[in-house]
């Protein structure tokens, strides 16, 4: 087999698969012991610049539990830290800015990425391309939404209450700064396809957080200038949590596969999108710890929902909790695979 000839490239294409393709987002990381030993005294950032390091992180999943792709070992915000940009990963918490972006003086922190910034993402995904085989290799990035609320906020937030206050305050600011961010991620997702990655995931995690109108008009211009112009290289799959409102907007950014979290059933997605949509998802992660006879229901359900669209990847509706028994997800991909 090839791997355009995978179930994941398959079902991202509309073509016809005997089953769903199953991979877990966040699969390579905190819920695998093995992964906790070996980051053991090697911060998070180092990690994501060590090609040895990202090669067998994102392959322990794919040798564990027999997924249909891997996902690329890394962090949304490496491309800022490639560009100098003073931020962290903190244990615990996530994404932290040392100085938050207020002011157009602000943006002169955020220059183009070059494939010369990032030698360690190519070197890691030309190994993983060779040592995966047929198994789809998926690179990703952030949407310039989702990384503007971290530079913005300065950290995680809940509200992003300052974000949208700068959006709605200083449009001509927000525009300029989602502009700068569009162009780093698609570098990023750039770099990556070039390299030889087999997919693109752009995660637009907190989008939901918008209304409709405020999507279209402060976010969906600048996604659609990172999925666009890598049209016709390899799948876009575009994702966020809570988007249930934005699918066929977020679709309409350039994406050939719509990431869908588990508030929306699949069958109810399938039609926001319309025609010839492909969906990925979106099993509930809060789910993995109920037991098995309530996940087997549950992955059932998702993978009957989602015949209705005209292509189906299996996914949770969000990432992997660092608490999950990493059992439970081998054991559904193992009930996916044997559904026909
Ligand atoms: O298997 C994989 O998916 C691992 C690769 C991966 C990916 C795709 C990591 C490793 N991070 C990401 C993307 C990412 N990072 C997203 C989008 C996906 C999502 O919504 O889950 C986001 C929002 C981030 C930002 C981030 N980085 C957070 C979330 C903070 C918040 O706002 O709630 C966190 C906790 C991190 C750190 C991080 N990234 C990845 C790992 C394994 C970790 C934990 C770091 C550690 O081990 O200390």
């Amino acid at each position: 087999m090839t791997t355009s000839e995978s179930l994941l490239l398959r079902a991202a294409t509309g073509r016809p698969a005997s089953r769903p393709p199953v991979w877990f987002m966040r699969q390579a990381g905190r819920s695998l012991p093995e992964y906790r030993a070996l980051r053991v005294g090697t911060s998070m950032l180092a990690a994501c610049r060590t090609p040895d390091l990202i090669t067998e992180i994102t392959l322990q999943p794919v040798r564990r539990h027999g997924v249909d792709a891997a996902i690329f070992f890394s962090d949304i915000v490496v491309p800022l830290v490639a560009i100098g940009v003073g931020v962290d990963i903190v244990a615990g918490v996530g994404p932290v800015v040392d100085k938050p972006i207020r002011e157009a003086a602000d943006l002169d922190r955020l220059r183009p990425l070059d494939a010369a910034d990032v030698p360690y993402i190519t070197e890691a995904v030309q190994t993983l391309t060779r040592e995966l085989g047929p198994t789809p290799l998926i690179g990703f990035a952030g949407a310039p939404f989702t990384l503007a609320s971290y530079l913005v906020e300065g950290g995680p937030s809940k509200d992003h209450a300052l974000t949208k206050s700068l959006m709605h305050s200083n449009p001509d600011l927000w525009h300029a700064l989602l502009a700068r961010l569009a162009d780093i991620a698609r570098q990023f997702l750039r770099v990556q396809i070039d390299a030889g990655a087999s997919a693109v995931q752009l995660f637009d995690s907190w989008a939901g957080t918008l209304s409709l109108a405020d999507y279209e008009e402060f976010v969906l211009p600048h996604s659609r200038a990172v999925l666009e112009p890598l049209a016709g290289t390899v799948p876009r799959i575009h994702f966020g949590v809570n988007t249930g409102e934005l699918l066929a907007a977020m679709r309409s950014a350039g994406a050939d596969v719509v990431g869908v979290d588990w508030r929306v059933p699949l069958d109810e997605a399938a039609r926001r999108l319309g025609p010839g949509a492909v969906v990925q998802g979106n099993l509930d992660p809060a789910l993995l710890g109920a037991g098995p006879a309530v996940v087997d229901a549950a992955v059932r359900r998702v993978v009957e929902q989602g015949r209705a669209a005209d292509g189906h990847i299996f996914n949770l509706g969000h990432g992997v909790p660092p608490d999950t028994d990493p059992d439970v997800l081998t054991r559904i991909v193992d009930t996916v695979k044997s559904l026909k």
